[in-house]
Protein backbone atom coordinates (compact mmCIF):
# COMPACT_ATOMS: atom_id res chain seq x y z
CA UNK A 1 0.00 0.00 0.00
CA UNK A 2 0.60 3.42 -0.83
CA UNK A 3 2.55 5.71 2.10
CA UNK A 4 1.04 9.05 0.88
CA UNK A 5 -1.91 9.40 3.18
CA UNK A 6 -5.29 11.19 2.22
CA UNK A 7 -8.48 11.41 4.65
CA UNK A 8 -11.88 12.99 3.32
CA UNK A 9 -15.04 13.10 5.16
CA UNK A 10 -19.00 13.36 4.54
CA UNK A 11 -21.92 14.23 6.56
CA UNK A 12 -24.57 11.78 7.59
CA UNK A 13 -27.10 14.66 6.78
CA UNK A 14 -29.36 13.20 4.13
CA UNK A 15 -29.00 11.51 0.80
CA UNK A 16 -25.95 12.31 -1.38
CA UNK A 17 -26.30 14.42 -4.55
CA UNK A 18 -24.67 15.14 -7.13
CA UNK A 19 -22.91 18.12 -5.93
CA UNK A 20 -21.02 15.84 -3.48
CA UNK A 21 -20.18 12.55 -5.88
CA UNK A 22 -18.77 15.29 -8.54
CA UNK A 23 -16.79 17.62 -6.00
CA UNK A 24 -15.79 15.33 -3.80
CA UNK A 25 -16.12 11.49 -3.92
CA UNK A 26 -15.94 10.59 -7.43
CA UNK A 27 -11.98 11.52 -6.66
CA UNK A 28 -11.54 9.73 -3.60
CA UNK A 29 -13.54 6.42 -6.08
CA UNK A 30 -10.45 7.18 -8.18
CA UNK A 31 -7.87 7.93 -5.77
CA UNK A 32 -8.42 5.19 -3.15
CA UNK A 33 -6.02 2.35 -4.72
CA UNK A 34 -3.13 4.59 -5.03
CA UNK A 35 -3.17 6.63 -2.09
CA UNK A 36 -3.43 5.43 1.54
CA UNK A 37 -7.13 6.80 2.01
CA UNK A 38 -9.24 6.98 5.12
CA UNK A 39 -12.57 8.10 4.44
CA UNK A 40 -15.19 8.89 7.18
CA UNK A 41 -18.68 8.91 7.46
CA UNK A 42 -18.57 12.17 9.80
CA UNK A 43 -21.53 11.72 12.32
CA UNK A 44 -20.36 13.82 14.91
CA UNK A 45 -20.96 16.45 12.74
CA UNK A 46 -23.70 16.01 11.83
CA UNK A 47 -25.05 16.01 15.10
CA UNK A 48 -24.54 19.60 15.23
CA UNK A 49 -27.89 20.14 13.65
CA UNK A 50 -29.43 17.45 16.00
CA UNK A 51 -31.57 15.95 13.64
CA UNK A 52 -33.01 13.22 15.47
CA UNK A 53 -31.88 9.82 17.05
CA UNK A 54 -33.31 7.98 14.74
CA UNK A 55 -32.56 9.86 11.58
CA UNK A 56 -28.98 10.32 12.76
CA UNK A 57 -28.56 6.48 13.18
CA UNK A 58 -30.61 5.72 10.01
CA UNK A 59 -28.52 8.28 7.64
CA UNK A 60 -25.57 6.89 8.83
CA UNK A 61 -25.64 3.28 7.36
CA UNK A 62 -27.72 4.79 4.37
CA UNK A 63 -24.23 6.98 3.94
CA UNK A 64 -22.34 4.05 4.50
CA UNK A 65 -24.24 1.92 2.03
CA UNK A 66 -23.87 5.24 -0.38
CA UNK A 67 -20.16 5.45 -0.12
CA UNK A 68 -19.87 1.40 -1.29
CA UNK A 69 -22.34 1.81 -3.79
CA UNK A 70 -21.01 4.26 -6.00
CA UNK A 71 -17.26 2.39 -5.47
CA UNK A 72 -15.87 3.02 -2.26
CA UNK A 73 -14.17 -0.30 -1.58
CA UNK A 74 -13.79 -0.76 1.78
CA UNK A 75 -10.67 -3.55 1.13
CA UNK A 76 -8.94 -1.25 -0.40
CA UNK A 77 -9.55 2.30 1.41
CA UNK A 78 -10.64 2.32 5.45
CA UNK A 79 -14.34 3.28 5.42
CA UNK A 80 -15.49 4.09 8.96
CA UNK A 81 -17.90 6.25 11.18
CA UNK A 82 -16.26 9.39 13.13
CA UNK A 83 -17.95 8.73 15.91
CA UNK A 84 -16.80 4.70 16.14
CA UNK A 85 -13.05 6.18 16.86
CA UNK A 86 -12.99 8.42 20.16
CA UNK A 87 -9.59 9.75 19.31
CA UNK A 88 -11.48 12.43 17.08
CA UNK A 89 -13.00 14.22 19.89
CA UNK A 90 -10.20 14.31 22.09
CA UNK A 91 -7.37 15.60 19.43
CA UNK A 92 -10.47 18.19 18.72
CA UNK A 93 -10.15 19.56 22.47
CA UNK A 94 -6.38 19.97 22.44
CA UNK A 95 -6.89 21.52 18.83
CA UNK A 96 -9.36 24.02 20.58
CA UNK A 97 -6.24 25.01 22.45
CA UNK A 98 -4.36 26.38 19.55
CA UNK A 99 -7.14 28.10 17.52
CA UNK A 100 -8.36 31.87 18.42
CA UNK A 101 -12.12 32.69 18.58
CA UNK A 102 -11.70 35.71 15.51
CA UNK A 103 -10.28 32.73 13.37
CA UNK A 104 -13.15 30.85 13.64
CA UNK A 105 -15.72 34.00 13.72
CA UNK A 106 -14.33 34.69 10.08
CA UNK A 107 -15.41 31.54 8.91
CA UNK A 108 -18.01 31.42 6.31
CA UNK A 109 -20.00 28.42 6.44
CA UNK A 110 -20.56 29.29 10.54
CA UNK A 111 -22.18 32.60 9.04
CA UNK A 112 -24.04 30.68 6.78
CA UNK A 113 -25.29 27.90 8.93
CA UNK A 114 -26.19 29.66 12.22
CA UNK A 115 -28.75 31.70 10.44
CA UNK A 116 -30.92 28.17 10.11
CA UNK A 117 -29.12 26.15 12.62
CA UNK A 118 -28.70 28.54 15.82
CA UNK A 119 -25.30 29.67 17.12
CA UNK A 120 -24.70 26.32 18.62
CA UNK A 121 -20.98 25.92 20.08
CA UNK A 122 -20.90 22.80 18.32
CA UNK A 123 -21.22 25.02 14.62
CA UNK A 124 -18.73 27.30 15.78
CA UNK A 125 -15.80 24.58 16.45
CA UNK A 126 -16.94 22.70 13.81
CA UNK A 127 -13.73 23.04 11.27
CA UNK A 128 -11.72 22.59 14.63
CA UNK A 129 -12.61 18.90 14.42
CA UNK A 130 -12.62 18.64 10.89
CA UNK A 131 -8.90 19.71 11.52
CA UNK A 132 -8.80 17.05 13.86
CA UNK A 133 -10.25 14.73 11.81
CA UNK A 134 -7.36 15.25 8.98
CA UNK A 135 -4.46 15.29 11.14
CA UNK A 136 -5.29 12.32 13.06
CA UNK A 137 -4.42 10.40 9.82
CA UNK A 138 -1.18 12.63 8.64
CA UNK A 139 -3.15 13.00 5.67
CA UNK A 140 -1.42 14.96 3.35
CA UNK A 141 -4.15 15.54 0.72
CA UNK A 142 -7.90 16.03 1.25
CA UNK A 143 -10.10 16.09 -2.00
CA UNK A 144 -13.19 18.02 -1.60
CA UNK A 145 -15.23 20.43 -2.92
CA UNK A 146 -14.08 24.52 -2.71
CA UNK A 147 -16.72 25.41 -0.11
CA UNK A 148 -14.08 23.51 2.35
CA UNK A 149 -10.99 25.85 1.38
CA UNK A 150 -11.51 27.96 4.00
CA UNK A 151 -12.05 25.30 7.12
CA UNK A 152 -8.87 23.57 5.07
CA UNK A 153 -6.71 27.04 5.51
CA UNK A 154 -7.94 27.02 9.05
CA UNK A 155 -7.25 23.39 9.60
CA UNK A 156 -3.47 24.58 8.28
CA UNK A 157 -3.04 27.27 10.85
CA UNK A 158 -4.03 25.11 13.47
CA UNK A 159 -1.26 22.77 12.69
CA UNK A 160 1.18 24.95 12.22
CA UNK A 161 0.20 27.16 15.68
CA UNK A 162 0.36 23.20 17.84
CA UNK A 163 3.82 22.24 15.81
CA UNK A 164 4.99 25.75 16.67
CA UNK A 165 4.03 24.97 20.18
CA UNK A 166 5.86 21.80 20.91
CA UNK A 167 8.82 22.45 18.43
CA UNK A 168 8.69 19.52 16.46
CA UNK A 169 6.55 18.88 13.73
CA UNK A 170 4.16 16.65 15.18
CA UNK A 171 1.18 17.03 12.75
CA UNK A 172 1.05 17.06 8.84
CA UNK A 173 -0.20 20.12 7.21
CA UNK A 174 -2.73 19.08 4.77
CA UNK A 175 -3.33 20.53 1.28
CA UNK A 176 -6.88 20.35 -0.59
CA UNK A 177 -7.13 18.54 -3.63
CA UNK A 178 -10.18 19.93 -5.86
CA UNK A 179 -11.08 18.49 -9.05
CA UNK A 180 -12.78 20.38 -11.92
CA UNK A 181 -16.28 20.53 -11.09
CA UNK A 182 -15.58 21.94 -7.35
CA UNK A 183 -18.09 23.76 -7.40
CA UNK A 184 -21.80 22.24 -8.50
CA UNK A 185 -24.41 24.75 -8.51
CA UNK A 186 -28.00 24.64 -6.96
CA UNK A 187 -30.37 24.30 -9.72
CA UNK A 188 -33.35 26.37 -8.36
CA UNK A 189 -30.37 28.74 -7.51
CA UNK A 190 -27.07 29.24 -9.72
CA UNK A 191 -25.95 31.43 -7.19
CA UNK A 192 -25.28 29.02 -4.25
CA UNK A 193 -24.35 25.50 -4.38
CA UNK A 194 -26.24 22.51 -4.40
CA UNK A 195 -26.86 21.07 -0.91
CA UNK A 196 -28.36 18.35 1.06
CA UNK A 197 -30.85 20.75 3.46
CA UNK A 198 -32.00 23.28 0.17
CA UNK A 199 -34.75 21.55 -1.06
CA UNK A 200 -35.33 21.63 -4.80
CA UNK A 201 -31.28 22.38 -4.94
CA UNK A 202 -30.28 18.79 -5.49
CA UNK A 203 -30.19 16.09 -7.81
CA UNK A 204 -29.79 13.26 -4.52
CA UNK A 205 -28.38 10.03 -5.61
CA UNK A 206 -31.51 8.00 -4.83
CA UNK A 207 -33.92 10.07 -6.45
CA UNK A 208 -36.38 8.12 -8.69
CA UNK A 209 -36.75 9.20 -12.13
CA UNK A 210 -40.08 11.71 -11.45
CA UNK A 211 -37.89 13.83 -9.11
CA UNK A 212 -35.04 13.89 -11.07
CA UNK A 213 -37.21 15.04 -14.04
CA UNK A 214 -39.29 17.78 -11.71
CA UNK A 215 -35.50 19.07 -10.33
CA UNK A 216 -34.53 19.67 -14.10
CA UNK A 217 -37.34 20.75 -15.63
CA UNK A 218 -37.85 23.34 -12.78
CA UNK A 219 -33.59 24.55 -13.12
CA UNK A 220 -33.25 28.15 -13.31
CA UNK A 221 -31.99 29.14 -17.02
CA UNK A 222 -31.42 32.52 -18.54
CA UNK A 223 -33.34 33.61 -21.41
CA UNK A 224 -30.48 32.89 -24.40
CA UNK A 225 -28.49 29.21 -24.28
CA UNK A 226 -26.81 30.98 -27.25
CA UNK A 227 -25.15 33.89 -26.03
CA UNK A 228 -21.37 34.13 -26.34
CA UNK A 229 -20.97 34.41 -22.75
CA UNK A 230 -22.52 30.76 -21.42
CA UNK A 231 -24.42 31.94 -17.79
CA UNK A 232 -23.35 29.93 -14.90
CA UNK A 233 -26.60 28.41 -15.22
CA UNK A 234 -26.04 26.98 -18.42
CA UNK A 235 -22.21 25.68 -17.48
CA UNK A 236 -23.43 23.93 -14.68
CA UNK A 237 -25.96 21.77 -16.66
CA UNK A 238 -23.19 21.64 -18.37
CA UNK A 239 -20.94 20.18 -16.01
CA UNK A 240 -23.31 18.11 -15.17
CA UNK A 241 -23.65 16.72 -18.70
CA UNK A 242 -20.11 15.99 -18.88
CA UNK A 243 -20.19 13.71 -15.62
CA UNK A 244 -23.27 11.53 -16.77
CA UNK A 245 -23.57 11.90 -20.14
CA UNK A 246 -21.55 9.70 -23.75
CA UNK A 247 -18.67 11.83 -25.56
CA UNK A 248 -20.90 11.85 -28.43
CA UNK A 249 -23.98 13.36 -26.69
CA UNK A 250 -21.32 16.04 -25.16
CA UNK A 251 -19.77 16.95 -28.37
CA UNK A 252 -23.14 17.12 -30.34
CA UNK A 253 -24.46 19.81 -27.23
CA UNK A 254 -21.59 21.64 -27.30
CA UNK A 255 -21.71 21.79 -31.12
CA UNK A 256 -25.45 22.85 -30.63
CA UNK A 257 -24.58 25.68 -28.38
CA UNK A 258 -21.27 27.21 -30.40
CA UNK A 259 -23.53 27.02 -33.62
CA UNK A 260 -26.62 29.17 -31.63
CA UNK A 261 -29.15 26.83 -31.93
CA UNK A 262 -29.00 24.93 -28.73
CA UNK A 263 -32.39 24.34 -26.99
CA UNK A 264 -32.88 24.18 -23.26
CA UNK A 265 -35.53 21.95 -23.66
CA UNK A 266 -33.51 19.11 -25.72
CA UNK A 267 -30.93 19.99 -22.99
CA UNK A 268 -32.99 19.33 -20.08
CA UNK A 269 -34.71 16.17 -21.69
CA UNK A 270 -31.64 14.90 -22.71
CA UNK A 271 -29.67 15.29 -18.82
CA UNK A 272 -32.99 13.69 -17.53
CA UNK A 273 -32.46 10.45 -19.60
CA UNK A 274 -28.72 10.66 -18.63
CA UNK A 275 -28.83 10.93 -14.83
CA UNK A 276 -31.44 8.50 -14.59
CA UNK A 277 -29.16 5.86 -16.50
CA UNK A 278 -26.26 7.11 -14.32
CA UNK A 279 -27.91 6.90 -11.34
CA UNK A 280 -29.64 3.27 -12.00
CA UNK A 281 -26.80 1.45 -11.03
CA UNK A 282 -26.03 2.62 -8.38
CA UNK A 283 -29.61 2.82 -6.77
CA UNK A 284 -29.83 -0.91 -7.77
CA UNK A 285 -26.07 -1.76 -5.45
CA UNK A 286 -27.54 0.56 -3.08
CA UNK A 287 -30.46 -1.39 -2.46
CA UNK A 288 -28.55 -4.50 -2.07
CA UNK A 289 -25.96 -2.67 0.24
CA UNK A 290 -28.76 -1.34 2.71
CA UNK A 291 -30.81 -4.40 3.26
CA UNK A 292 -28.02 -6.20 4.83
CA UNK A 293 -27.65 -4.30 8.17
CA UNK A 294 -25.45 -7.18 9.78
CA UNK A 295 -22.84 -6.78 6.91
CA UNK A 296 -23.08 -2.98 6.82
CA UNK A 297 -22.05 -3.25 10.70
CA UNK A 298 -19.41 -5.86 9.87
CA UNK A 299 -17.84 -3.24 7.70
CA UNK A 300 -18.22 -0.44 10.26
CA UNK A 301 -16.42 -2.37 12.60
CA UNK A 302 -13.73 -3.63 10.40
CA UNK A 303 -13.42 0.06 9.34
CA UNK A 304 -13.21 1.64 12.75
CA UNK A 305 -10.39 -0.93 14.06
CA UNK A 306 -8.12 0.37 10.98
CA UNK A 307 -8.52 3.56 11.71
CA UNK A 308 -8.35 3.36 15.58
CA UNK A 309 -4.66 2.31 14.99
CA UNK A 310 -3.38 5.01 13.29
CA UNK A 311 -5.95 8.06 14.89
CA UNK A 312 -4.57 6.46 18.52
CA UNK A 313 -0.93 6.56 17.61
CA UNK A 314 -1.17 9.90 16.46
CA UNK A 315 -3.01 11.02 19.27
CA UNK A 316 -0.54 9.70 21.73
CA UNK A 317 2.84 11.32 19.82
CA UNK A 318 0.16 14.65 20.50
CA UNK A 319 -0.14 13.86 24.00
CA UNK A 320 3.27 13.04 24.50
CA UNK A 321 4.46 16.18 22.81
CA UNK A 322 2.21 17.97 24.50
CA UNK A 323 3.13 17.18 28.13
CA UNK A 324 0.00 15.11 28.77
CA UNK A 325 0.96 12.10 29.56
N1 LIG B 1 -22.45 21.67 -4.45
C1 LIG B 1 -21.30 21.06 -4.26
N2 LIG B 1 -20.40 20.99 -5.27
C2 LIG B 1 -19.21 20.35 -5.08
N3 LIG B 1 -18.87 19.74 -3.93
C3 LIG B 1 -19.75 19.76 -2.91
N4 LIG B 1 -19.72 19.25 -1.66
C4 LIG B 1 -20.87 19.57 -1.02
N5 LIG B 1 -21.66 20.28 -1.83
C5 LIG B 1 -21.01 20.42 -3.02
C6 LIG B 1 -18.60 18.48 -1.13
O1 LIG B 1 -19.11 17.23 -0.68
C7 LIG B 1 -18.32 16.78 0.41
C8 LIG B 1 -19.21 16.33 1.53
O2 LIG B 1 -19.96 17.44 2.00
P1 LIG B 1 -20.73 17.38 3.38
O3 LIG B 1 -21.97 16.61 3.25
O4 LIG B 1 -19.84 16.87 4.43
O5 LIG B 1 -20.98 18.86 3.76
P2 LIG B 1 -21.65 20.03 3.03
O6 LIG B 1 -20.62 20.75 2.22
O7 LIG B 1 -22.26 20.84 4.10
O8 LIG B 1 -22.73 19.38 2.06
P3 LIG B 1 -24.19 19.84 1.79
O9 LIG B 1 -24.78 19.00 0.75
O10 LIG B 1 -24.25 21.30 1.55
O11 LIG B 1 -24.92 19.46 3.14
P4 LIG B 1 -25.79 20.33 4.09
O12 LIG B 1 -26.93 20.83 3.27
O13 LIG B 1 -26.19 19.35 5.15
O14 LIG B 1 -24.93 21.42 4.60
C9 LIG B 1 -17.40 17.95 0.81
O15 LIG B 1 -16.10 17.69 0.31
C10 LIG B 1 -18.00 19.13 0.12
O16 LIG B 1 -17.03 20.09 -0.25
Amino acid sequence: MSEKRLFSGIQPSGPIHLGNYLGAIKQWVEYQHDWDAYFSVVDLHALVARPGVKDLRERTLDTLAMLIAIGIDPKSATLFVQSDVPAHSELAWIMNCFTSIGQLSRMTQYKEKSETQGETAGLFNYPVLQAADIALYNAEVVPVGDDQLQHLELAREIVRSLNSYAGKEILVEPKPLLNKSSRIMALNNPEKKMSKSVSGSAIGLLDSEDEVARVIKRAVTDSDPNSSTPSGALKNLFTILESVSDVQTIAKFEEMRVGGHLRYSELKEQLIDDVVAFLRPIQQTYKTLRADTGALNEIRLQGAKKAEVVASDTLQKVKSALGLN
